[in-house]
């Protein structure tokens, strides 16, 4: 066997695994590795990253200076002189390198790619120089120990809430991992474990060692990975260690960065939305590869809390531009709101974890809801430009933009996007859960055996559903199918928004054209059986056009109500509805709603009309393509 052939093999070998021992998510996920996309909406999605969104993320990279800080960095540790390399920027522009490699990376292993491969081994020649010989890597001090970069104190981790040495950690593992995954080289988890190791030899509870604390979140989750990669335990215990001693570092006590009060105590979303959301993530993570579930009571409480009264309805987070925080019980306004594209993509990854701690479809209510909304809407339909924060009204002053001097939209974009598959689909022993539908051909060993199942749909413009087993165990497995709050009359698992036209939409389960009955479980139809090859299920979800209206104490929403269909969210915008206002538009009560499907706009929508006004709304994601203008999401109503 060839040498690459076979270090490709061990490294999934190891990598396939998740917690070395003991403790491990209940639930697991099938990885997107084996999901194969056949669906055109997430197709497209998919080919714009491919051909669009990583290649300008690596070109900005280059274009920006962002490689060049690896290389001053190289050169300045074999200089016998300060060289005096200015370090502006942001002390994190490293992230954006290894976040585009993570993307590239899930997108070498549905599309091998030696080009991309290579290119990619030649930016980690360049990372790899710029790692001190220790292991400690971040450009923003060694480019210039003298003066670097303002936010990052005289020495090492001194200033580590603001400098975010530790965010870097996180990033960096979260590509090598990725990349490891997808290659099966070591070239770039070499380069994390040696700064993981940095970190943990220098900061911990050890009597040599020093307390600090991340100001931004992801080195906990990252950490955690790592140990399920390496299963080396100390990764894990320093997760723990970050998440233990919040509210213990330089800054003390501060909602900003959610350590007002102890973690134990924590029962409300606070401070930076995107800071928080990988926070509830690591905070996940350490549960379950730890089995110490009093963490899950503390992520649990702190989702009521956001899911009941501080998200949009499109799944954003993040109300207030300064801080770039959550704000107050249902304080949501608006054309101010700022739901970062991070704090979206964040917000997917707490509601994934925590599926995969409790298996409830509810969190996948909220997820499917962020997912076609709020983190869509960040990405152009072209995959060439992004918004930062995604308001919910706009008077003209949004627009999306290929790039910005804080770049972490983008490259977050650039690293979620390819890994959208792996959402999909769940298991636990004989269970197989579909959680999102989406055209695809899937394959995973259960507890009895392997599975092989194609699904076909025209999710999300319509909910039928056909499902056909390719595989099944011989003793057969439990498809669990999941039924999407929406089509249950719930808005979200809370009282924050609901449905406000006495619509009750259902939906039916036939297996081989048999209808079946059954209660749902925690939000799934099962179906039980010994499957044979060809056996064909289908759900047909009813899938109306819905009015929404928001919780009496949301003031920015008062007297207005907002539309949806399925899991996407409308709005209005100028180019559909010329010489009306719509951000002033009044409609009439209980107007009627008539669906228009548009296979040439906007890559092909499905648009609403709306009663006697006429008022054309699209989907919430599909927004600001034509130009800068006015958009509303919550209207008028009489
Ligand atoms: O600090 C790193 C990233 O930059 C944050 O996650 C974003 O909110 C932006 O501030
Ligand atoms: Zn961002």
């Amino acid at each position: 066997m060839k040498k690459t052939a076979l270090a490709v093999l061990l490294a999934f070998a190891l990598a396939a695994c998740s917690a070395p021992q003991g403790h491990d998510y209940p639930f697991r996920p099938v990885p997107f590795t084996a999901v194969q996309v056949t669906d055109p909406f997430w197709g497209q999605r998919l080919q714009a990253s491919r051909e669009v969104t990583i290649p300008l993320a690596f070109s900005k990279c280059e274009e920006t200076g962002r490689y060049r800080n690896f290389e001053e960095a190289a050169q300045q540790m074999h200089a016998d002189e300060n060289l005096g390399f200015r370090v502006g920027g942001l002390p994190f522009d490293d992230t954006d390198v290894y976040k585009t490699i993570e993307g590239a990376s899930y997108l070498l292993q549905t599309y091998p790619d030696p080009k991309l491969e290579a290119y990619i081994d030649s930016v980690l020649v360049i990372v790899a120089a710029a790692q001190e010989p220790d292991g400690y890597l971040y450009t923003a001090r060694t480019r210039n120990p003298e003066h670097p970069h303002r936010w990052s104190g005289a020495e090492r981790w001194v200033q580590i809430e603001d400098s975010h040495e530790l965010y870097d950690l996180g990033h960096l593992i979260e590509g090598a991992v990725a990349h490891y995954r997808a290659t099966g080289k070591r070239n770039f988890l070499d380069i994390a474990i040696k700064f993981a190791d940095c970190v943990c030899h220098e900061i911990g509870p050890g009597p040599d060692q020093q307390v600090r604390v991340p100001g931004h979140q992801i080195a906990e989750m990252a950490l955690a990975k790592l140990y399920t990669v390496t299963g080396d335990r100390k990764y894990l215990d320093e997760a723990k260690f970050f998440i233990d001693m919040r509210g213990h570092g330089e800054k003390g006590m501060d909602a900003y960065r959610q350590s007002d009060v102890p973690v134990m105590e924590q029962d409300e979303a606070v401070g930076h939305a995107v800071r928080a959301e990988y926070w509830y993530s690591g905070i996940a993570d350490v549960a379950a590869l730890t089995g110490e579930m009093q963490y899950t009571e503390v992520i649990d409480r702190i989702w009521e809390n956001m899911v009941g009264k501080k998200i949009y309805l499109t799944g954003g987070v993040g109300a207030r531009r300064e801080g770039e925080a959550f704000g107050d019980a249902y304080e949501l306004p608006n054309l101010t709101s700022y739901c970062e594209t991070c704090a979206a993509i964040g917000n997917v990854y707490t509601n994934y974890r925590l599926f995969l701690l409790h298996g409830s479809s509810k969190y996948y209510d909220v997820l499917e809801r962020t997912l076609y909304n709020g983190v869509l809407s960040g990405v152009s339909l072209d995959g060439g430009s992004f918004f930062y924060p995604n308001p919910l009204e706009s008077d003209g002053r949004h627009q999306r933009q290929p790039w910005f001097g804080c770049a972490c939209c983008p490259s977050n974009i650039a690293r979620f996007i390819p890994s959208v598959a792996g959402y999909a689909y769940a298991f636990r022993d004989n269970d197989l859960y579909v959680n999102l539908y989406l055209s695809s051909r899937m394959s995973e060993t259960l507890k009895g055996g392997e599975v092989a199942l194609t699904t076909e749909t025209g999710y999300p413009w319509n909910g039928d559903v056909a499902i056909t087993v390719d595989k099944a165990p011989r003793k057969g497995f439990t498809l669990k199918l999941r039924i999407p709050g929406w089509v249950r009359g719930e808005v979200l698992p809370s009282d924050l928004y609901s449905y406000a036209d006495g619509l009750q939409p259902g939906y039916k389960v036939l297996v081989n054209g048999e209808e079946l009955h059954a209660e749902l479980l925690d939000g799934y139809f099962c179906i039980s059986r010994a499957w044979k090859p060809g056996d064909k299920v289908e759900l047909l979800m009813d899938m109306p056009a819905r009015i929404v209206r928001a919780h009496p104490s949301v003031q920015d929403d008062a007297g207005r109500v907002a539309f949806e269909r399925g899991p996407i969210v409308y709005c209005a915008e100028w180019p559909d509805n010329p010489g009306v206002k719509v951000r002033e538009v009044v409609l009439e009560a209980n107007p009627e709603l008539t669906v228009r499907h548009e296979p040439d706009k906007l890559y092909g929508i499905d648009e609403l009309v709306v009663g006697r006004s006429g008022l054309t709304l699209i989907p919430y994601y599909a927004w600001n393509h034509r130009g800068a203008g006015d958009m509303a999401v919550w209207l008028r109503q009489e």
